[in-house]
């Protein structure tokens, strides 16, 4: 063989197996960056003020829920970051490296490379969404006691949007109610668990049962987030509505999300915002992997529109028991993992599942 042919066969086997890169060193980006709260002064007057604007105060929110619970996650297995909550940094690590935390109407620089970088904007839908998914959780975390006793949090309010986010413990639990009721109910199966005899792979079903109602909850209460949407592509509109769908439909099979287990599952999402024009499986700059993640993910969109949402609510009911959720699981990681799997064997494995129920 000719020696360019090979550079060029071994090159375009590198571009082909290539996916987007979400973490560093195994790790969210600029993780060893994130502040640890142990690191800190003692909040004044028992009064923390957290910034989620920012994307490592963001994070840190995240490094300090994991510190706080690490402890009661024995359950989960031996090795170092088996810790299930390690999925929301992850997605945090995502939305940093794609541009999703950016200003997307382009009347500021926050959050892309030309100005802030490290500027979480509150124009984006995506950090929206994703506060519902940090700031929400660790209040809920503070309120159960798990960052120490007699510990509030003010958090720093964005300026010049008309988004209400909740501030703080107590406006939050007014603005809602259930969502903070669903983490703490989380957090305190958590620390009823630690003191139970039950053995450890049941605990390790109940803890990831409460913790992916408590993530599915933050996903519906994302709703609040609608209005944002307006200023994004039509393709990356479609990508985010499906993108909160198909988090549903994973959060139905109770994965155990570790840092490890995660990582794959995160790594076919699109790693820049969709523009006008982009049509998967055909995107020129994106991975076969991408492209074929993307397509899937519309190809669910249009089935689940087409049985208007019965297809989500098939496959919540199939997923009844531990050996279905396995399979579950299974399905879905062939589905976005591999572009060889046949889409329309899904129909008939949620309906062979659903008989088992
Ligand atoms: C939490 O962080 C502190 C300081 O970094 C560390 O000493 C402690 O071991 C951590 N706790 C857990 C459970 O990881
Ligand atoms: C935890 O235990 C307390 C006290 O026994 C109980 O009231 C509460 O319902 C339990 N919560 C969860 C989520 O298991
Ligand atoms: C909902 C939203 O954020 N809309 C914004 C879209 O972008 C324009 C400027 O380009 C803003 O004026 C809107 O407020």
């Amino acid at each position: 063989m000719h020696p360019l042919w090979v550079v060029t066969v071994l090159l375009l086997q590198c571009l082909s197996s290539h996916t987007a890169v979400i973490t560093e060193g195994g790790y969210p980006y600029l993780w060893h960056k994130v502040p640890d709260r142990h690191g800190e002064q003692p909040p004044e007057d028992g009064v923390l003020v957290i910034q989620p604007w920012d994307y490592l105060q963001r994070m840190a929110l995240y490094k300090w829920m994991l510190n706080a619970t690490d402890e009661y996650m024995t359950s989960m297995g031996s090795r170092p970051n088996e810790n299930p909550l390690w999925n929301l940094p992850l997605q945090l690590s995502w939305l940093y490296k794609s541009v999703r935390l950016a200003d997307p109407t382009s009347a500021t620089t926050c959050g892309h490379e030309t100005g802030d970088i490290l500027c979480v904007s509150p124009h984006s839908w995506w950090a929206c969404v994703n506060y519902y998914l940090s700031v929400i959780p660790f209040l809920a975390a503070v309120e159960t006691g798990l960052l120490g006793q007699g510990v509030t949090v003010q958090v720093q309010a964005p300026t010049g949007v008309e988004q209400d986010y909740c501030a703080s413990q107590e406006d939050c639990d007014v603005k809602q109610p259930e969502l903070m009721l669903k983490w703490e109910s989380f957090y305190q199966a958590l620390k009823n668990l630690s003191t139970s005899d039950l053995p450890d792979a049941e605990k390790k079903e109940q803890i990831l049962k409460f913790m992916w109602d408590a993530q599915t909850s933050s996903l519906e209460a994302s709703s609040q987030c609608k209005d944002l949407q307006k200023n994004y592509s039509e393709p990356e509109q479609k990508f985010s509505r499906i993108w909160i769908e198909s988090t549903e439909f994973m959060a139905a099979t109770h994965i155990h999300s570790s840092l490890e287990k995660a990582v794959p599952l995160m790594a076919p999402l699109p790693g820049r915002i969709l523009k006008e024009g982009d049509k998967p499986p055909n995107i020129a700059d994106l991975s076969e992997e991408e492209n074929h993640a993307l397509y899937i993910f519309y190809w669910m969109e249009s089935m689940n529109s087409n049985l208007e949402g019965a297809l989500k609510n098939m496959w919540r009911s199939a997923m009844c028991s531990t050996t279905a959720r396995k399979r579950g699981q299974e399905v879905l990681s062939n589905l976005f993992l591999d572009p060889k799997f046949a889409v329309a064997g899904l129909m008939s494995i949620i309906k062979d599942m659903s008989s088992t129920c």
